[in-house]
């Protein structure tokens, strides 16, 4: 009943063979399997859970009063208010996750957790990063891939709509290693994560020119509120008091640990990637611990992978053409496939407004060395 996908090439010798026709999920469940991760919704029967926000009130109660306690702002865009926590402005939704986050999540050694901030990439990063650590069991050329008959967020479970319920932890629990996992959470959220002391998981964190990111997120969010005015989200964004937000803060906690340590943290950039999606999969390969064979790159299992995710592929996929971000989220999931570019923002905004964003994030990211060059 999938729909039947055009099949790129048929050189995937470059993976072991036998392996190719089993059931995933069985083989990755056997003891010492390690051939990637599983499509989060092939395992995942209830999706009310792929990223989406938890379908079940948190179990942990007390934290209602800590939530209706925090500072709140009204909701500009999107499906909830927000509540200021711990530096952050969080979707009220998600503070219990995050607070079950800090207190709860520990993190396998051999986990993957892709970060990002909304509309910076985090759809693109994390199909590449399945695709990358999925490829022995599936290789990109494949048609049987998952990427081919699912969104790319259905493939990886989010963090923060499942924590926080009981049901969702043990989902994610149960989920075979090695996990890759996506949030938008900003580090502090996720202590262990990256952990100075070592012993924790490894990040992937995507950023995006920030004008950009704005645009992105206006035509996101006015599937839901077509009123919405470019002018809000553009103000909402410059104050901090955007999901997530502020946006500079956000960047700053992955951008600190990932120069502190590389080995755990790896900070991608939109724009580069557009640049030379090969040359980032390849660095995201090594960051992950698989790196490709010198037959890998002789079959072409890098380029595979950039086509099989690139972003007029999978706009044209049925799984990405139908239905919505998630059950909560009322969003076509073609929203998420939108242009695909850098540089928008000089159709939406007045060059004054480019040039007052441009002065806040220079500002708040003064002397950490992290810039936005056009
Ligand atoms: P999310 O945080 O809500 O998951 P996210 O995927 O980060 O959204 O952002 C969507 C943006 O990534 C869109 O940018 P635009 O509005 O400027 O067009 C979308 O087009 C872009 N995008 C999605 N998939 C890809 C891809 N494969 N390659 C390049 N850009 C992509």
């Amino acid at each position: 009943s999938e729909p039947l996908q055009e099949q790129h090439s048929t050189t995937t010798t470059y993976v072991v063979v036998s392996i190719s026709c089993s059931p995933r999920s069985s083989m990755a469940k056997a003891p010492g399997a390690s051939l990637g991760p599983v499509p989060f919704a092939d395992v995942e029967a209830d999706s009310g859970l792929v990223s989406g926000v938890p379908e079940q009130l948190p179990e942990e109660h007390a934290d209602a009063d800590l939530v209706s306690a925090l500072p709140s702002a009204p909701m500009a865009m999107g499906i909830s208010n927000l509540r200021f926590y711990e530096g952050c402005w969080l979707p009220e939704w998600s503070v219990p996750a995050a607070v079950a986050l800090q207190r709860r999540f520990e993190p396998r050694r051999d986990d993957v957790i892709v970060a990002s901030f909304p509309k910076c990439g985090t759809t693109w990063v994390n199909a590449l990063t399945f695709a990358t650590m999925a490829r022995r069991a599936y290789p990109a050329a494949g048609a049987g891939h998952p990427l081919l008959r699912l969104n790319p967020h259905q493939c990886i479970p989010f963090l923060e709509g499942l924590f926080g319920s009981r049901r969702g932890e043990a989902k994610l629990e149960a989920l075979p290693s090695p996990r890759v996992m996506n949030t938008h959470m900003p580090l502090a959220m996720i202590p262990r994560a990256a952990a100075p002391g070592g012993g924790g998981c490894k990040v992937v964190y995507v950023c995006r020119e920030p004008k950009d990111m704005v645009v992105s997120r206006w035509h996101f969010h006015r599937q839901l509120h077509p009123e919405l005015a470019f002018a809000d989200v553009f103000e909402a964004v410059c104050s901090g008091a955007v999901a997530y937000g502020p946006v500079w803060d956000h960047m700053l906690g992955y951008w600190s640990a990932s120069t502190a340590r590389p080995d755990s943290v790896l900070f991608l950039r939109y724009e580069e990637l557009l640049r030379d999606p090969a040359e980032h999969v390849r660095a995201l390969a090594r960051f992950v611990g698989l790196p490709f064979s010198g037959a890998e790159e002789d079959a072409g299992a890098v380029h595979d992978i950039v086509k099989l995710c690139s972003f007029g592929h999978l706009k044209n996929l049925e799984a990405n053409k139908t239905g919505h971000v998630n059950p909560i989220l009322q969003i076509p999931r073609g929203a998420l496939f939108r242009k695909g570019a850098a540089g928008d923002w000089v159709n939406h905004m007045t060059p004054e407004m480019a040039r007052r964003l441009d002065e806040i994030v220079a500002d708040k990211l003064h002397a950490s060395g992290l810039t936005f060059h056009e």
